[in-house]
Order: C-alpha cells, then sequence, then structure tokens
C-alpha cells in the first residue's frame, strides 16, 4: 500500500537532499550556460516526430581495444563540469544496476536516480553497499506497466531535476516458466518489461535528454551476448530470432496468436533472449533518428556474463549453483557485480566512449572495445518494424 502510494504522487521520490540537490542543479539550468553540440530549442518539436533518417550508420566491427580508465579518476574536462550528472537507471535495486548506481555515486559526479518497481528494497540495497546518501534518490518505476511509466515521467518532471543520462538496465528471465505471464497492458513479460517498458521510458525522456545542458548526454541500453548469434553463447538454444515479428504486431498476446515476437509458442528463455536483441535494435535506431540532430550518445553493451545476479533466481537451483563456477573456469567469462558495474558506469562517464551507435563489450584485459553485433541484432530493416510496432503498442504512434 505504501509502495502506491509511492508511486502516485511527486512523493514518489526519496527525500535524500532532494531540495537540495534540486536547488544546485536549478540554478545551474538556469545560470543560461550552453555547451558545444547541443540542441537549440526549436529542434525540440521535430523530437515528437517519428523522424527516419536514411544515413545508416552500420555498427563496426571489433575495432582497438582501448584500456578505460577506472571510474575513480579525477573529474574529466574540468571547465564544463558546471554540476553533477543526473542518471536515472533503471533496476538499480540489485546486481548490474546497484553496482553501476554506487559506482557513479561513489565518484562524486553523479546524482543516481534509481528507478525501482520496490522502493523499500532499492533504499536497503543502496545502503547495504554504503552509497554516499546525498549522490542518489529513489523514485518508483514499475515497467510492467505503462501507466507506471507515465507516473515515473511525470514524478522525475516535477523533480525539476534535468536528465543527463538514462541507463535501460532492469530485466526478467523466466527459463522454466510453462506458461507466459503478462504485463498490467497485456505484453507477454519478458518482451513487455525488458524492451517495451524501456522503449516508451526512452523514447518519451529523449525529450527532456535533449533540454538538459550537460555536457555528454547519453541513453545507454543494457544488451547482452545471448541475444548475439555470431557467438558461442548466442548459439546455445533456444536462439534468439524475431522472425517477421507476427507476435509483436498481434501484441504479444495469447489471444492474438502468440506471446512471442516470432509467433511462436511461448519459449522463456527464447523471450528473454528475444528482448535483448530488441534492446540492441532499439539502440541503433534511437542512434539513426536522433544523434545527429540531437548530439545524444546512444550505446549499448555486453557486460560480462555477471553469474551470481537476480537474473537468474527463476532457475533451477542446479543451474544457480553451477552456472558461476562454469563461467569463471570454463567459458572465462565471469564477471563479479562490481567489476561489471564499472564497466556500465564507464559508458556512462567515461569520456572516451561517446562514441554513437556503439555496443561495447570488454577484452579479458578489461579494455572496452566497440563489439560486432549479430545480422540479426544489427538488421536496420528490422530495427524499423520493431521500432513502428513497438511505438503502436505503447501508444505513441
Ligand atoms: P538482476 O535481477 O540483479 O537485476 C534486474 C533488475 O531489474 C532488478 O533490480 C529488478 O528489480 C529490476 N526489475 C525487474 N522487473 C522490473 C520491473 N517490472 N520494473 C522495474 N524494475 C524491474 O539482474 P542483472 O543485474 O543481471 O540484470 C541487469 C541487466 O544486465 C539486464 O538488462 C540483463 O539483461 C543484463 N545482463 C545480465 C547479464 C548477467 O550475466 N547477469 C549478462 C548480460 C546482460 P527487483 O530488485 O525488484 O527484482
Ligand atoms: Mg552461457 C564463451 C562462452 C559462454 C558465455 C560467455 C556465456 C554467457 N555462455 C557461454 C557458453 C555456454 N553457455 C555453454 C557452452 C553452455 C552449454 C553448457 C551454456 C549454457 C547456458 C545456459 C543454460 N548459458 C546460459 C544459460 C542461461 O540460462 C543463461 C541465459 O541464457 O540467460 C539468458 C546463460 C548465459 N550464458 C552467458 C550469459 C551472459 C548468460 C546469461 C545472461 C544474459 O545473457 O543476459
Amino acid at each position: 500500500m505504501a509502495l502506491q502510494a509511492f508511486s502516485l504522487h511527486p512523493s514518489a521520490l526519496s527525500s535524500h537532499k532532494q531540495g537540495k540537490a534540486n536547488v544546485g542543479l536549478k540554478e545551474s539550468a538556469y545560470l543560461g550556460f550552453h555547451l558545444s553540440g547541443h540542441v537549440e530549442p526549436h529542434v525540440w518539436p521535430l523530437l515528437r516526430q517519428s523522424k527516419r533518417s536514411n544515413g545508416l550508420t552500420g555498427i563496426r566491427a571489433q575495432t582497438t581495444a582501448t584500456a578505460s580508465p577506472a571510474i575513480s579518476r579525477a573529474p574529466h574536462e574540468g571547465k564544463k563540469m558546471l554540476r553533477k550528472g543526473n542518471v536515472v537507471i533503471t533496476g538499480a535495486s540489485s546486481g548490474l544496476g546497484l553496482a553501476t548506481a554506487k559506482a557513479l555515486a561513489e565518484s562524486g559526479r553523479w546524482n543516481v536516480v534509481m528507478a525501482c518497481r520496490d522502493f523499500l528494497k532499492a533504499e536497503k540495497a543502496a545502503k547495504s553497499v554504503g552509497m554516499p546518501k546525498d549522490n542518489y534518490t529513489i523514485m518508483h518505476l514499475d515497467l510492467a506497466s505503462l501507466d507506471s511509466v507515465r507516473q515515473f515521467i511525470g514524478n522525475f518532471r516535477r523533480s525539476g531535476m534535468p536528465l543527463d543520462v538514462l541507463v535501460c538496465n532492469a530485466a526478467v528471465y523466466f527459463p522454466t516458466a510453462g506458461e507466459p505471464t503478462y504485463t498490467a497492458d497485456g505484453f507477454e513479460m519478458s518482451v513487455g518489461v525488458n524492451h517495451l517498458g524501456h522503449f516508451f521510458l526512452a523514447r518519451e525522456l529523449i525529450d527532456d535528454m535533449v533540454r538538459s545542458d550537460y555536457h555528454s548526454r547519453r541513453l545507454i541500453i543494457v544488451g547482452s551476448i545471448t541475444g548475439n548469434t555470431n557467438t558461442l553463447a548466442g548459439n546455445i538454444p533456444p536462439k534468439a530470432y524475431l522472425g517477421d515479428l507476427r507476435g509483436l504486431s498481434g501484441g504479444l498476446k495469447e489471444t492474438a496468436g502468440s506471446p512471442m515476437i516470432d509467433g511462436g509458442k511461448f519459449d522463456g528463455a527464447k523471450a528473454y533472449k528475444d528482448s535483448k536483441v530488441c534492446n540492441m535494435l532499439m539502440m541503433q535506431e534511437f542512434h539513426r533518428r536522433f544523434h545527429e540532430e540531437t548530439g545524444i550518445t546512444f550505446a549499448s553493451l555486453y557486460p560480462g556474463c555477471i553469474a551470481t545476479t537476480g537474473l537468474f533466481r527463476e532457475h533451477i537451483g542446479l543451474f544457480r549453483t553451477l552456472f558461476p563456477p562454469f563461467q569463471k573456469y570454463i567459458t572465462k567469462g565471469f564477471v563479479s557485480e562490481e567489476d561489471a558495474g564499472k564497466r556500465l558506469a564507464q559508458v556512462v562517464d567515461d569520456p572516451s566512449l561517446t562514441k554513437s551507435g556503439v555496443y561495447w563489450s570488454w577484452n579479458k584485459h578489461s579494455a572496452s572495445f566497440e563489439n560486432q553485433l549479430s545480422e540479426e541484432a544489427s538488421d536496420a530493416q528490422k530495427a524499423r518494424k520493431v521500432w513502428d510496432l513497438s511505438e503502436k503498442l505503447v501508444g505513441l504512434a
């Protein structure tokens, strides 16, 4: 009940120095600083339109690896550091999201807005990892309900904070489910939360990012290796495959044909991998539609196999026991939550990772590099179709 109240009012913010943070942010926002690469106000209305660019920028094959500095380095671009950045991270109550929130909050350069479905869990999580309380805010967001996304957007806007970076991180995974479950709007849950909820959120908040005066605005959508069939991990059945999108066009409802994007029989593991393909496709489609005119950086990433997170909570016990040592000693793809958090924090904050349209990965020396997406996950035509269908489903078209 208490949570419900949080979701309905501007007071859905936690109170950590909110007022204090706002004063500073509002002041800086109205001081009239305008930094290079920013969009003039006349461009804002354009962003409402569903613009398509023909200048497709392909994701490049693996290129030079650049060792990225740790998040704890000295503040960069000193002259431009006018204020703390505001970064919204969805699903920051555990795993990768929490570790990223902690890394950014500890850097002192960020106010982290933890956008979480369980307010009290988020509060406990932030305290348990010792996040400096002046550097974070918690706001309620349940991606399984478009109404909740709308409320979050309203609450965020009422807070007066500019939006500088949005990280679409939250996800659910139902590998053992025999039957699909559905969001409040009737979409199959994995694609509904991981893709459609985030798509709606990001599509709406782009306008807010355009208005930000921050020197480097970024939209980051977390992807994964398992959605990429050009890798060994992506070839473990069931493989991601969106097909002709007939299930998505039916709204992912059993009654309209199928809860799966490709129109097939429900498979929880495949639905998750399909949702990750959508995440990676949408990052590139955002890039094509908005990068040139807004200067916003759009990026996705595979942070490594964080085998210990809550993502696997629905998996059988044996899997949860064997998966971490399997990834640590056999595939060597294992990464701790802390290290994965530092990687995602780099994509948020590192001045050398401003290139847009990139899917970042890290090599065994923990150096970031631009990775190559699978054929399907880089299919521009499919991306456009997923975008158009998703806009219809979330009521934006
Ligand atoms: P976790 O389960 O630890 O974190 C997922 C977060 O999403 C949790 O905070 C969870 O909230 C939140 N969440 C779930 N449903 C909703 C919802 N309806 N509304 C709002 N928030 C929600 O998993 P990870 O940290 O592993 O996953 C984070 C991201 O990393 C995901 O995008 C995942 O696909 C990606 N990833 C993970 C890998 C791994 O090996 N673990 C590898 C590659 C990518 P709550 O705490 O309330 O449950
Ligand atoms: Mg996979 C280099 C090999 C590699 C990597 C990096 C991963 C990552 N996995 C690899 C290999 C294998 N996996 C192999 C050889 C097998 C067969 C034994 C295997 C199996 C497996 C299962 C059953 N792997 C899995 C599962 C899951 O349920 C996880 C999943 O698909 O979640 C969607 C998973 C994962 N393997 C990974 C990563 C990163 C995951 C989980 C997280 C994700 O993609 O978001």
